[in-house]
């Protein structure tokens, strides 16, 4: 979203149309990926790891209604009953199944009925005064909260066993793939990683500070398929030497050889999208990798992962000006040219996509594709202030959690930015999350 001013007439009328074209934009994807099932489909849990998609779809109106019928609108609640039920801290994932849910007809039309008031409220809605509403913000938490979810039923499509249901074209191949460098510098010195200035930036992404970073190089896409092939067949998932203690722990247990999706057979790779096997695509980004994985295949590169304030300055910092942008291609919203994303190509596109948005230093696909992993925990940027729960970052700030930048192709362009943040266990592998390496431009700290 943009940070038009909003304190003129048009200014408020030109918000209230991009927020309700964004509620509508969510509600497609909600839509397109709730009604291509069956109901046994949709109450069914798919992976323990993942909710039944009925309580995601739930959940969804139950937030909506909490945050702007409740909070912006003063609304009594619609049931108050269920409020427990789709709290996502009462309950873990795997239990869910066992709750009294609401069947997936009461789930649509509690979401109707909660949209159809929402939009109400938002022709009447101002975005001035209390600090929910500024630029407004709490809509902009909400349309991100349900696409947060769209790419989390998502994975849950990919986890799901059974015929394919979800279709889309690919996208075109890079014209100028071949002629880019391996690596990317990025100089050194301090850039502006955060941010205080996005009216929809999440509490965590806040607030904009300066960070000092010396010059480093940077991938100039995501690691492909066939690089990750190369660290397999050097028996990359054998060698103590390129895993952390944990990770090579976690590699014996779990009996890790390759991400999640893939198999052997005949003597090469393939691996299932959305319930159709196909040979690995040698030039997509990897996909479906953990932590641990990405770690290892960049220490066995002779590298290391970024970390996020490498990743960020990567992603943002134009040395022409000295300023941090809003995405590498600069501070317009992304169009199609600049990302995958949105949930448009149900798969990552070839490393070398997306001239058009790259960094500054030249690095490409920043924004969009996979998520990349990187190097840090996931911790609050000092002067941090949980906003507006604490249960959405703070909870979760500490050494268990690993952040992931940028975005895959499932995220949506209203929630994905420059200085957005993602995390998870450094063993997860549902994520669609690849990686890209690094490495000092001083060599011996590399
Ligand atoms: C930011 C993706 C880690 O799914 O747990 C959804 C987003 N928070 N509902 C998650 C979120 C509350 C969150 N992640
Ligand atoms: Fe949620």
């Amino acid at each position: 979203m943009t940070a038009e001013a909003t304190e003129t007439a048009e200014g408020t009328e030109a918000l209230r149309s991009e927020i309700s074209a964004a509620l509508t934009a969510a509600r497609a994807r909600t839509s397109a990926l709730t009604d291509c099932v069956d109901e046994a489909d949709l109450t069914r849990q798919h992976s323990p790891l993942m909710s039944p998609l009925v309580w995601d779809l739930a959940h969804i109106a139950n937030q909506e209604e909490m945050w702007l019928l409740r909070a912006v609108g003063g609304q009594e609640p619609i049931h108050p009953e269920i409020d427990p039920l789709y709290d996502a801290f009462e309950h873990p994932r795997a239990q869910r199944p066992t709750l009294p849910l609401l069947p997936p007809h009461e789930a649509r039309r509690y979401a109707a009925d909660v949209r159809g008031r929402v939009l109400d409220l938002l022709e009447v809605a101002r975005f001035s005064g209390p600090r929910l509403l500024t630029g407004g913000f709490a809509y902009g938490m909400i349309v991100q909260h349900e696409q947060q979810h769209d790419e989390t039923m998502l994975i849950t499509h990919q986890l799901r066993k059974g015929a394919p249901v979800l279709t889309a074209p690919p996208a075109a191949p890079p014209a100028d793939a071949i002629s880019l460098p391996a690596e990317v510098p990025v100089p050194g010195g301090p850039f502006t990683m955060g941010t205080s200035s996005e009216p929809w930036a999440l509490d965590n992404e806040q607030p904009a500070h300066t960070v000092q970073v010396p010059s480093f190089f940077i991938d100039a896409t995501p690691v492909t398929n066939a690089a990750y092939t190369a660290f397999i067949a050097d028996g990359g998932y054998d060698d103590p030497r390129w895993w952390t203690p944990d990770g090579w722990d976690h590699r014996q247990r779990a009996g890790l050889v390759a991400p999640m999706t893939w198999k052997r057979e005949d003597g090469e790779w393939i691996h299932t999208v959305f319930g159709v096997t196909e040979t690995v695509p040698p030039a997509e980004p990897v996909m479906h990798v953990c932590w641990y994985e990405a770690d290892a295949y960049a220490r066995w590169a002779g590298r290391r992962l970024p970390t996020e304030a490498e990743w960020e300055k990567a992603a943002r910092f134009d040395p022409a000006t000295g300023r941090s942008r809003r995405f590498p291609w600069g501070d317009g919203a992304p169009a199609p040219e600049h990302a995958n994303l949105g949930q448009r190509h149900l798969r990552p596109a070839p490393a070398g996509s997306f001239a058009a948005g790259a960094a500054p230093s030249g690095a490409r696909q920043l924004i969009g594709d996979v998520w990349e992993w990187t190097a840090s925990d996931f911790l609050p940027y000092p002067g941090f202030r949980a906003w507006p729960y604490r249960e959405y970052s703070e909870v979760f700030f500490g050494p268990g959690y690993k952040v992931l930048r940028g975005g895959s192709f499932a995220v949506s362009p209203d929630a994905c930015r420059g200085t957005f943040r993602n995390w998870d266990y450094p063993i997860r592998r549902q994520i669609f999350a690849g990686f890209r390496t690094a490495r000092s431009a001083t060599a011996e700290t590399a």
